[in-house]
């Protein structure tokens, strides 16, 4: 890629019920990613982390809508916002962000930063459809509800840190998911939202749902953000995460679609954003580095 990159970590797990992802951007750098990014020819300049505070230090009512729940939903609108801003920056001086979660309650904050100037399709890769509302939630926890967020849904309607990303439901394809909640489902079906479950990778292969999914998020729009939960892939690969789940891509697939990402967007890819990584759980680094890797083949790494 030709474009430079600045990475930010946003140590953030107060929408994940475990401790544990608040280490994850620790983990990515320790696997290499500035080194290599670099190798591969990328200007990578770490912009650090955001400050996140600690779940012992903050009220999880604070901010509660009145007819639902979304656990501690006012720290994680603060860290949305300052993250926004920063990744904004990064976009007005003509860098390309790469934030590192964190749980995935943190692309509330990156899409919100990287629409501010343009129309912006998503395409996020995930196990799960994160569509709940704080109306639907069976959890409270606010990964669970960040694609919801994003399109201003339920209650997070007329929120400003949210909605004000203006990205159409037309123009946001989720791929991999296997774990969706009822009325979550119900909600994703009724939606403008296209949605790619594990059956449709088995039935027509990774590349062509990619495809498919890249060309609805960058169908009329000026950018695409790539929002890859590492839960994406299956937990033989990648351990460590929040929250794993059977039956997800394998190690090539997780490449190919970062290099079809790459290909395939060239110049329209507005941003990347890896989350999820939860060093406790895995083993050896592997899931980390694994992230690093597919940050590689998503900004432009090939064989050959
Ligand atoms: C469930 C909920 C979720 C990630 C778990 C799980 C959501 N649907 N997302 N792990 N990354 O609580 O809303
Ligand atoms: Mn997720
Ligand atoms: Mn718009
Ligand atoms: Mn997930």
């Amino acid at each position: 890629m030709d474009r430079p990159v600045r990475v930010f970590g946003v140590p953030m797990d107060l929408g994940a019920d475990r401790r544990g992802v608040d280490m994850g951007p620790s983990a990515i750098r320790y696997g290499g990613l500035t080194d290599e990014l670099e190798s591969l020819g990328i200007d990578c300049e770490d912009g650090g982390n955001l400050a996140v505070p600690s779940p012992s230090q903050t009220d999880p009512e604070s901010g509660r809508p009145p007819d639902g729940r979304a656990k501690y939903l006012a720290a994680t609108e603060e860290v949305c916002r300052r993250l926004a801003d920063e990744v904004a920056g990064a976009v007005d001086d003509r860098r390309v962000p790469l934030v590192l979660g964190g749980d995935h309650s943190i692309a509330i904050g990156t899409v919100g930063g990287v629409a501010r100037d343009r129309d912006l399709g998503v395409v996020w890769f995930d196990a799960h459809g994160d569509f709940n509302t704080p109306e639907t939630t069976p959890s409270g926890n606010v990964h669970g509800m960040s694609v919801a967020a994003i399109l201003g849904r339920g209650s997070f309607a007329g929120s400003d840190w949210a909605e004000a990303s203006g990205v159409d439901p037309e123009n946001v394809a989720i791929v991999g998911l296997r774990s969706v909640d009822d009325e979550e489902a119900a909600a994703l079906r009724e939606s403008d939202v296209t949605a790619f479950t594990m059956t449709d990778v088995d039935q027509r292969g990774l590349p062509d749902v990619t495809r498919e999914a890249i060309g609805v998020a960058a169908d009329g729009t000026d950018g695409v953000h790539v929002s890859l939960d590492m839960d994406f892939l299956d937990p033989t690969e990648a351990p460590g995460v929040g929250t794993p789940v059977r039956g997800g891509a394998s190690y090539r697939e997780g490449h190919t679609a970062m290099e079809i990402v790459s290909r395939k967007l060239g110049r329209d890819l507005a941003s990347m954003e890896i989350v999820e990584v939860n060093p406790i759980l895995d083993d050896h680094n592997r899931t980390a580095e694994l992230a690093v890797e597919l940050a590689a083949s998503g900004l432009g790494k090939r064989v050959l």
